[in-house]
């Protein structure tokens, strides 16, 4: 999927990632893989870029969605752990669709330099993968909304948002509306990662009946993570990215996670994919000794 943003490559994110050695990397840590595959979203053949909803191409981006929540209620029923690789950070609209089916409380950990909270009214560009955790949490489009058929997906209360560094207007109005904890990279360093992670663990697992970790590769700071489209500066680097991902793994909360917007074409010989990858086995359980 790229489609939720104006910057073409992100939808080779998935192809990359298995390329630095996702599958091998969790089958060494004793996990079965099942890779599905791609899901073959379609391209139109003109881009939709003057939606007068401010939302482009929103037809094949609620299309994709729709079929990500099948998959993913599908891997699911199978009694496993769903790894949903992107793509623009739209596909969160499915995954979140997907996983939240029968759960009357999920939380939601959203890693991101940004709170994708905006709507069609609020956001400056547009661009979907800038909309999901609003509208997963039944504000937005109705279309975007409805994914799945039924809204909302998670609750305010039970969602935390870590490494934010870039929020518009929009999204900081519906912050203070909802009460939503937010670690921005203030408070990140201020109390370090170690204390942020524990406290965000803390807030999610609270009366929730799993937990999605749905980690945008933007929230790492761009010297680390240069492959994506919408870079900020100042964020956490590598080794702290590390460290939340070893707190998760510890703290056995996370359900289902999602790794998004890895664009080859601005990556740096696939620095990033592969931090994706050493991510990814971090939050699987892995450990040096
Ligand atoms: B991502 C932005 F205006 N807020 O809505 C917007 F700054 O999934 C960026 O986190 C959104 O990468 C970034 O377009 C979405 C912009
Ligand atoms: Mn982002
Ligand atoms: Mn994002
Ligand atoms: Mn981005």
């Amino acid at each position: 999927m790229d489609l939720g943003q104006m910057r073409r490559g992100v939808d080779m994110g998935p192809s990359v990632i298995r390329y630095a050695g996702v599958v091998e990397r969790l089958e060494n840590l004793g996990h079965e893989v099942e890779d599905r595959g791609d899901i073959q979203i379609g391209r139109p053949s003109k881009y939709d870029i003057k939606n007068e909803e401010n939302l482009k191409d929103l037809d094949v981006v609620v299309n994709a969605n729709e079929m990500l929540a099948d998959e993913v209620i599908d891997v699911i029923s199978e009694g496993s752990f769903p790894l949903i690789l992107g793509g623009d950070h739209s596909i969160a609209l499915g995954s979140l669709a997907g996983v939240a089916k029968d759960k009357e409380n999920l939380g939601v950990i959203w890693y991101d330099a940004h709170g994708d909270l905006n709507t069609g009214e609020t956001s400056p560009s547009g661009n979907i993968h800038g909309m999901p955790l609003s509208a997963s949490m039944g504000i937005g489009h109705e279309a975007l909304k409805n994914i799945g058929g039924y809204s909302p997906k998670v609750k305010p209360e039970n969602v935390v948002i870590i490494g934010a560094r870039s929020l518009d207007e929009g999204e900081r109005k519906l912050i203070k509306e909802k009460g939503i904890r937010v670690y921005t990279m203030h408070e990140v360093d201020r109390l370090g990662m170690s204390r942020v992670m524990e406290e965000a663990v803390e807030h999610v697992s609270n009366g929730t009946d799993g937990v999605h970790l749905s980690l945008d590769l933007d929230a790492l700071d761009p010297n680390d993570a240069p492959g994506v489209g919408t870079p900020v500066m100042g964020g956490p680097s590598y080794r702290e990215t590390h460290l939340a991902m070893e707190i998760l793994a510890e703290s056995n909360i996370i359900t289902s996670a999602e790794f998004v917007e890895v664009n080859p074409i601005l990556d740096n010989k696939n620095q990033t994919a592969e931090a994706a990858v050493a991510l990814i086995g971090s939050l699987f359980g892995e450990k040096l000794l």
